[in-house]
């Protein structure tokens, strides 16, 4: 029988070639795709973001991780369509207005879809009316992400801007980035702080019930 623990393994230890391969056999050998996903992928990236917030990984660690997770999604993701199993939710991130640093927003969007969510990946420099679009698109939370202290005023601008288009109540806003603090998370009325890639994972689960 298939080791799920070899596919958690081979994702924290960053070998592409070894999920690939031991994903395929799971298939072949019948192991249901949610197990492969759950108890492999995701297990494995959960691992990765807690040795992220113990300093015992870095960026690059996570980064090679994360691609190894990507190399058995793309071949679990259309059994996965076809089984009909639904992701945890959905979450549109993006680095807001003006603001083109990209590496920690790709992180964020890294260990999401590790978590097991679907992720619209807004991309950088985006303009509040994006992410009103995608709440309407069904993003249950929007991820914004800043580095400069100059952008992360832009940040209170969204969340008044999904106020006057009437879609504020539809969805929670999570915001992170270097100079993003809680107190400023509250004082703008988002519904969380997320400190790094790895805890963002984990108060988007919180904020939509599914931790
Ligand atoms: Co820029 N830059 N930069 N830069 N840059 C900083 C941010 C800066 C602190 C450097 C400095 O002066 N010491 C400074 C900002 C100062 C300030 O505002 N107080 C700065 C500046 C000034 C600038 C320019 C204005 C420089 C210039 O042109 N004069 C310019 C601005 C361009 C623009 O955005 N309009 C600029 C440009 C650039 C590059 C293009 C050269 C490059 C970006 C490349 C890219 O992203 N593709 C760059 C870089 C690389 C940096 C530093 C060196 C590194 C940023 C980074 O990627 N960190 C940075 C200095 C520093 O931080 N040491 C700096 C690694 C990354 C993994 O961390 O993004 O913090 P971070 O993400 C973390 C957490 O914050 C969190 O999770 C991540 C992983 O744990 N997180 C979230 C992030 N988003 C989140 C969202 C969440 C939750 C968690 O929920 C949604």
């Amino acid at each position: 029988m298939a080791d799920l623990q070899k596919i958690a393994d081979s994702v924290i230890g960053g070998k592409a070639a070894d999920v690939k391969s031991l994903v395929t056999s799971a298939i072949s050998e019948g192991v249901p795709v949610e197990d492969i996903l759950k108890k492999g992928l995701i297990a494995g990236m959960d691992v990765v973001g807690t040795k992220f917030r113990a300093n015992e990984f870095y960026v690059p660690e996570v980064l090679i991780a994360a691609r190894a997770m990507h190399a058995g999604m793309d071949i679990l993701q259309p059994l996965l369509t076809k089984a009909g199993i639904k992701p945890l939710g959905k979450v549109a991130v993006g680095t807001v207005k003006g603001d083109l640093h990209d590496i920690g927003k790709n992180l964020v969007v890294m260990m999401l879809k590790g978590g097991g969510f679907e992720v619209m990946d807004l991309g950088i420099d985006v303009p509040e009316e994006k992410f009103v679009a995608a709440v309407k698109e069904g993003a249950q939370v929007i991820g914004l992400s800043a580095l400069l202290t100059t952008t992360m005023t832009g940040m209170k601008s969204i969340i008044e801007a999904l106020k006057v288009a009437g879609v504020r109540n539809n969805v929670k806003v999570m915001i992170g980035g270097a100079p993003i603090t809680q107190a400023y998370a509250d004082e703008i009325g988002a519904d969380a702080y997320g400190e790094d890639a790895a805890t963002a994972t984990i108060k988007a689960k919180e904020l939509i019930g599914v931790a």
